[in-house]
């Protein structure tokens, strides 16, 4: 894989809510991205957060298929041996609605047989049970809810 650095951009939006933001992307020399940004108009509390397979919004964040998942786990929290590439466990909404994203993961790469280029920042309206409440979802989506916003991962300039 290269490992050069790259960055990549994502807007998060959606079509019939308030959900906005901006999500930067950048990796670094040493494989691991880091993803920064803050998400507006969220209900106070946990809102499940993951990568999803596919760059498509044509019918809203519905079309962004599953998660992405590579080397076929089941769901899991990031810090998880078994989970999806992209699971990135849930961000936090304060009071004003307002979710500061600060999260850095070794397997969201931007370059590479694995890359996230072209797929998705998908934001669920409930919390992520990490693969661990027991439901029926709780392997496959982590019973994170509707998708509430989304956007697409696209490079960006490096310089
Ligand atoms: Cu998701
Ligand atoms: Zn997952």
């Amino acid at each position: 894989m290269e490992r050069g650095t790259v960055k990549a951009v994502a807007l998060i939006s959606s079509g019939d809510n308030n959900v906005r933001g901006s999500l930067h992307f950048l990796q670094g020399p040493n494989g691991i991205t880091h993803v920064k940004g803050s998400i507006s108009g969220l209900k106070p509390g946990l809102h499940g957060f993951h990568i999803h397979a596919l760059g498509d919004t044509t019918n809203g964040c519905i079309s962004t298929g599953p998660h992405f998942n590579p080397l076929k786990n089941n769901h899991g929290a990031p810090s998880d041996k078994e989970r999806h590439a992209g699971d990135l466990g849930n961000i936090i909404a304060g009071p004003d609605g307002v979710a500061v994203v600060s999260i850095s993961d070794r397997q969201i790469p931007l370059s590479g047989q694995h890359s996230i280029l072209g797929r998705a920042v998908v934001v669920h309206a409930d919390p992520d049970d990490l693969g661990k409440g027991g439901h029926e979802l709780s392997k496959t989506t982590g019973n994170a809810g509707g998708r509430i916003g989304c956007g697409i991962i696209g490079l960006q300039s490096s310089v």
